[in-house]
């Protein structure tokens, strides 16, 4: 895990001139340092095991907790102003999603209950696998890195798509576009199937995970159609447990790993807004940030619009108030 280098883009000093105003002033909002960012969660009686940008992995016996933080990230930089309540609402939606998808596939939450105090809400005890090292994307429609390699070679992954689409076009069927982290642990990488297995030593194991991630995608995109939202394009990770079954792990279709776009207002030939982080991102280009870290805090509006959205991601999607996730976690 790259812990150093991923802590490091969001505690960085500010080296570089960034944009002022006509007297020369700073425009920026003030650097805000890691220790001013609430969920900054260290557990003291927990092992780090992985810290990646935005969530913790901590050993819990023979299992562990996975603890969502309210950190967000634009343009893959880390922003110092924590967004409350994203952890919660992240995890709730996994929560949601494991619940309903396991006729699909085993999945990896053991409570969301039997956790500590200070992470009550945001964080999840899992069955500890033995990982996959693939992640398995699946594209409904053609957008991010998808969108790159198809204009550069028509295909992404591999797999050859008609000729002549628009960018955000919806595919003719579902696609199953691995990858894995690069070299620098910062970035995926996308390979083909035949890379993919050979990495993963096991053919018939990538067929199946195949099987399962479209199967996932269809129901959830399906779920989210029905409530205004179209799923472009979600990240699912695997393990096997110590009888080696299959077993679905990591966080699940919520908007961290997934694209979820409002149905209302889409349109193929450009790109789409993303339901949860456009806010930000819209902020974030006129502020005249350069998209390098460290990243700007965000003022209060912009963090209150947010929090909005992410609650009323949770809503639609689970048709729920977001009270209920925090009564049913114990945080209520
Ligand atoms: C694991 N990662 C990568 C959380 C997610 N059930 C599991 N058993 C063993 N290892 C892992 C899981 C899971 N899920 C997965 N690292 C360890 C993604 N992480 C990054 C940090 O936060």
């Amino acid at each position: 895990m790259a812990s150093t280098a991923a802590v490091a883009a969001w505690t960085d000093g500010r080296s570089r001139p960034g944009p002022t105003d006509d007297r020369g002033r700073d425009r920026r909002p003030p650097f805000v340092s890691l220790r001013q960012v609430s969920d900054a969660t260290t557990l003291e009686r927990h092992e780090l095991i992985a810290r990646g940008k935005v969530r913790e992995m901590y050993e819990a016996g023979d299992r562990l907790l996975m603890v969502a933080s309210d950190r967000i990230s634009t343009y893959d930089v880390v922003h110092p102003t924590p967004i409350p309540d994203k952890g919660k609402v992240l995890t709730g939606l996994s929560v949601f999603w494991f619940e309903r998808t396991r006729h699909i596939c085993q999945n990896h939450m053991v409570s969301c209950t039997d956790v500590p105090d200070q992470v009550r809400g945001r964080a999840l005890l899992v069955e500890r696998l033995e990982m996959v090292p693939v992640e398995c994307v699946v594209r409904g429609y053609i957008t991010g890195s998808g969108w790159t390699d198809y204009r550069a070679t028509g295909t992404v992954c591999g797999v050859e798509l008609p000729p002549g689409l628009e960018e955000s076009a919806q595919l003719p069927a579902p696609i199953f576009t691995p990858a894995t982290k690069a070299a620098d642990g910062d970035h995926d990488e996308n390979v083909d199937f035949d890379r993919a297995a050979e990495m993963i030593g096991d053919r018939g194991l990538l067929e199946e995970l195949r099987r399962l991630s479209i199967e996932l995608y269809s129901f959830a995109a399906g779920h989210a159609r029905e409530r205004g939202l179209i799923l472009a394009d979600t990240k699912l990770e695997f393990g096997r447990d110590r009888k080696g079954r299959i077993v679905l792990a990591d966080e699940v279709l919520t908007p961290d790993s997934s694209r979820f776009w409002p149905a209302d207002g889409y349109a193929a030939g450009r790109s789409q807004p993303s339901f949860d982080k456009q806010y930000v991102r819209d902020w974030a280009s006129a502020s005249g940030w350069d998209r390098t870290a460290p990243a700007p805090a965000l003022p209060e509006d912009v963090v209150d619009g947010t929090r909005r959205r992410y609650a009323d991601a949770y809503e639609r999607i689970t048709e729920t108030p977001f009270a209920t996730w925090l009564e049913r976690s114990g945080c209520g």
